[in-house]
């Protein structure tokens, strides 16, 4: 595979974000995307099967079941671009639904190099494939696929796993406006988007009895020692997961268990901790099936379809651009 890398001092901005978000006056905050090194994608993957947490399941089932009838939507020659492709393990069934009917060309998108290395792995014994990967942010990788794109292509771009959910929903709606702008009339995007639950569902789903979305949350906190050299003593503080009933979401937080001052050397900061103190990992926003195509409608986007899965409250919808 063909990766187009940037250089980008990543440790330096990293340490720069730990210091703004962990001295926030009031809620300290670190960002979510930072819970994603190798250990942390390995956690999330083992997330991934747990009996408790059912969303990537759902993703896949409808993938599985829907992807001749989802490739059938979409007409003509086709470029397919992933907006973090993550191990590229789901989006198998609707690249070999493409790749039967035409050759296809493939641009998995991803700040992660070693994702798109497993994603490349994982996707190029599928037949009349061509992968190309850039390392980016999710943006700044679709404004270059579509400079990529050839006349007549029509551009899918897939955005799946209900990452969508990881934005506060101002956010999620700027970034379809933004995917928009890049898009031509005729192009789709197909969003994954978990959809609400019960509050005893999602606080199993994000507190599971073995505890491995603590160990992912906590080595949050394990990656800036790493990375940063900070001394952060992981057993000081405790996972905890809450409901947001105002913003339809359920946040991660890391609670100090007591009164403690860490040094972070690579954030040049020294950060106190008031016993009870929570730093704010992650929100994950739940949506309702009809908010999706408001939200869709709203920025440029046409609700052609939504398939919704049976087992847990998941859709995959399908949006035509305007
Ligand atoms: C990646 N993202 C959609 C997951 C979610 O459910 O919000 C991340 C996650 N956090 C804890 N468990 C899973």
């Amino acid at each position: 595979m063909l990766v187009h890398a940037i250089p980008t001092n990543a440790t330096y901005e990293f340490g720069t974000e730990v210091r703004t978000g962990l001295n926030r006056p009031g809620q300290k905050e670190l960002p979510s995307k930072y819970l994603y090194d190798d250990v942390g994608s390995a956690l999330f993957e083992v997330i991934s099967h747990l009996p408790e947490y059912g969303l990537t399941r759902a993703d896949e089932r409808l993938l599985r079941r829907h992807a001749d009838e989802i490739v059938d939507r979409v007409a003509g020659p086709v470029a397919v671009a992933e907006l973090g492709s993550g191990s590229g393990r789901k989006t198998r069934w609707l690249l070999e639904a493409f790749c039967r009917r035409q050759r296809t060309s493939y641009y998995p998108v991803e700040i992660s190099r070693s994702a798109l290395a497993m994603c490349e792995r994982e996707l190029r014994d599928i037949d009349a494939i061509s992968i190309v990967g850039f390392e980016r942010e999710y943006l700044d990788g679709l404004l270059e696929v579509a400079a990529y794109r050839k006349t007549g292509q029509r551009l899918v771009v897939l955005f799946l796993g209900s990452t969508i959910g990881n934005f506060d929903r101002a956010a999620g709606m700027n970034f379809l406006s933004e995917v928009r702008h890049i898009l031509q009339p005729g192009d789709s995007l197909l969003l994954g988007t978990d959809l609400e639950k019960s509050r005893t569902e999602l606080l199993r789903a994000y507190d599971d009895e073995l505890g491995v979305t603590a160990a992912f949350n906590l080595n949050l906190l394990a990656r800036i020692n790493r990375d940063l050299g900070a001394d952060f003593d992981l057993a000081r503080f405790e996972h905890v997961a809450k409901i947001n009933d105002q913003a339809r979401s359920v946040e991660m937080h890391l609670r100090s268990e007591r009164r403690q001052t860490v040094a972070i050397p690579g954030a040049e900061a020294v950060v106190e901790f008031q016993e009870g103190e929570t730093i704010w990992t992650e929100s994950s926003h739940k949506y309702s099936a009809q908010e999706v195509c408001e939200t869709a409608n709203q920025t440029g986007f046409r609700c052609e379809v939504q398939w919704i899965d049976e087992q847990w409250p998941f859709a995959e919808n399908l949006l035509v651009a305007e």
